[in-house]
């Protein structure tokens, strides 16, 4: 069959021969209904039966795969998708560095590389369970067909580590495939796997910010994993990445529109203290310095997702060829890291500094690094907003050792320059750095549904392009049951 061409015609739409493997066949088909029940139990509350203007693969083909279409977000048609094999592809990292990627699982890394696809598997539906809610908070029908569309594309994800898991991995794959669907973000008993995805996303401004902070670890995760010598992994994580990038697309310019919304809103008002929150606030916008706040916390979370700086766990998937780093395939270097060091910030007798470390060990951190120079590309576009305006106001993303809950800094307390701070101090200024209750309460009082085709609630500016460049007044969502 042709890889680019998506086989549309069973149940699960797929471009790796479903057709001609019925035992993988059967065991999703035999998954499918337990996804379907925590769709509904989980997925976007309230819109089920609503017709989403979505797009859809029909090929991954790098030209056009996307189709659009209106669909009830049920019947979805969540589907196996792998970007192409590269013929004669090696293994290009690690102790297995030149010879032939495995297209079956290697028996000696088996409980490594389950661990890997059953840890991203987690963050998919984990994410989707955070933002059940906020359909009904919507600021405009674009954006409530955005949230819909990040949110079946997080449930194909899903499929995606799963397909690896019941194709590869025998009876604990399917065991592992079952414990997906049970976890459940933030509960007490049964949480998702890590941190971050146990924590809520409130509101859109949340949402934003956690598109364009927490997906693009996943991007950085996922370009660490396309790098995997376990080519059924690599040619999974190329395809999803190409979905990713309209995540972190839904975030960069959904912060954008909020910033320029405000920053509008002050212009037409004469004021031009970005600190005058209570003036702002009057204006129905979100005022720069809570839009920072907000930052900080995304931000500080999403970077205990990149794990503790010195890890055994990252070297041993590098060395064995399964986790590479970023880009591994533009780097120029041995690939191997053996007896090579990267400098690590760490608290060393009591200050934070940086010290050489084995960069096999330090690989979490390397990765980090480039996650930290990705995510400032976009707050740079934010503060040109700002300045556009003429506004005295610039977003910075905070120290890494501001409010970290995993790694060295977890045990200390941190401002958001890095400046070390006692508990106490920690106490009295964390509504400073953090959003405190009272902001939290003022963006829910905004967060009102416009719901009408063409208007966008108060505190955001309309995009620039619409959807599959549909006009301005296209109706994004046909509400059936909200
Ligand atoms: N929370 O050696 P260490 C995405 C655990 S996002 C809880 O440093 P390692 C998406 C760790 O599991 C991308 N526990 O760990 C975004 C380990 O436990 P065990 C998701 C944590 O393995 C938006 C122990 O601490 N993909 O796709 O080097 C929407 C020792 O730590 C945390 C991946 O993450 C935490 N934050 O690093 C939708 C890729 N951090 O084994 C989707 C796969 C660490 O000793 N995962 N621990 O019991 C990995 O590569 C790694 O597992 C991690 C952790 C980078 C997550």
């Amino acid at each position: 069959m042709n890889i680019a061409q998506v086989d549309y015609d069973g149940l699960i739409p797929n471009n790796v021969g479903l057709g001609q493997d019925p035992r993988v066949k059967r065991a999703l088909e035999k998954w499918h209904p337990g996804y379907i029940d925590w769709w509904k139990e989980m997925g976007p509350e309230g819109f089920q039966e609503s017709l989403v203007y979505l797009r859809t693969a029909v090929s991954v083909d790098p030209k056009g795969w996307a189709k659009f279409d209106y669909v009830r977000m049920p019947e979805y048609r969540w589907g196996v998708l792998l970007a192409p094999q590269h013929e004669g592809r090696k293994i290009p990292f690690g102790v297995h560095k030149g010879e032939d990627a495995w297209q079956e699982v290697p028996g000696e890394y088996r409980a490594m590389l389950r661990r890997l696809i059953v840890i991203q598997g987690d963050t998919e539906p984990a994410s989707v369970e955070q933002q059940r809610h906020l359909g009904k908070t919507a600021p405009s029908l674009y954006d409530l067909r955005n949230l819909f569309q990040v949110n079946v594309e997080e449930g194909r994800h899903l499929w995606a580590m799963v397909y690896l898991l019941q194709k590869y991995f025998g009876a604990d794959g399917r065991e592992e495939a079952e414990a997906l669907l049970q976890r459940r973000s933030g509960h007490a008993d049964t949480p998702r796997m890590l941190g971050a995805f146990n924590e809520k996303t409130p509101d859109w401004l949340s949402f934003f910010m956690f598109t364009y902070f927490t997906d693009r670890d996943g991007k950085m995760q996922l370009e660490a994993l396309a790098q995997s010598g376990f080519d059924p992994l690599s040619r999974t994580c190329r395809f999803m990445l190409t979905e990713e990038a309209h995540h972190m697309f839904v975030g960069e310019t959904g912060v954008t529109r909020v910033v320029q919304r405000t920053c509008e809103a002050m212009k037409e008002a004469g004021i031009t203290d970005p600190n005058n929150i209570e003036a702002v606030r009057k204006l129905g916008v979100i005022d720069l310095p809570t839009i920072q706040k907000k930052a900080n916390m995304h931000f500080s979370l999403t970077l205990d997702l990149f794990g503790n700086e010195i890890s055994t766990n990252a070297a041993n998937a590098f060395h064995a060829g399964l986790k590479g780093r970023y880009r591994e395939d533009r780097l120029k270097d041995d690939h191997q890291l053996e007896g090579a060091t990267y400098p690590v910030l760490r608290l060393i007798d009591g200050k934070i500094q940086n010290a050489d470390t084995p960069a096999l060990s330090a690989l979490n951190m390397r990765l980090r690094d480039d996650y930290v120079v990705d995510a400032n590309i976009g707050v740079g576009r934010w503060n040109k907003v700002i300045a556009e305006y003429g506004i005295p106001f610039e977003i910075k993303l905070p120290h890494v050792a501001f409010h970290r809950h995993i790694g060295e800094f977890a045990s200390i307390k941190a401002d958001v320059n890095g400046n070390l701070l006692s508990e106490a101090e920690w106490e009295k200024r964390r509504g400073e750095f953090l959003p405190s209750d009272s902001d939290r309460e003022f963006i829910e009082g905004l967060m009102q549904p416009q719901f009408e085709p063409a208007k966008f609630a108060s505190w955001i500016a309309p995009p620039r392009v619409g959807i599959d460049n549909k006009p301005g007044d296209f109706e994004y969502v046909k509400i059936a049951d909200a």
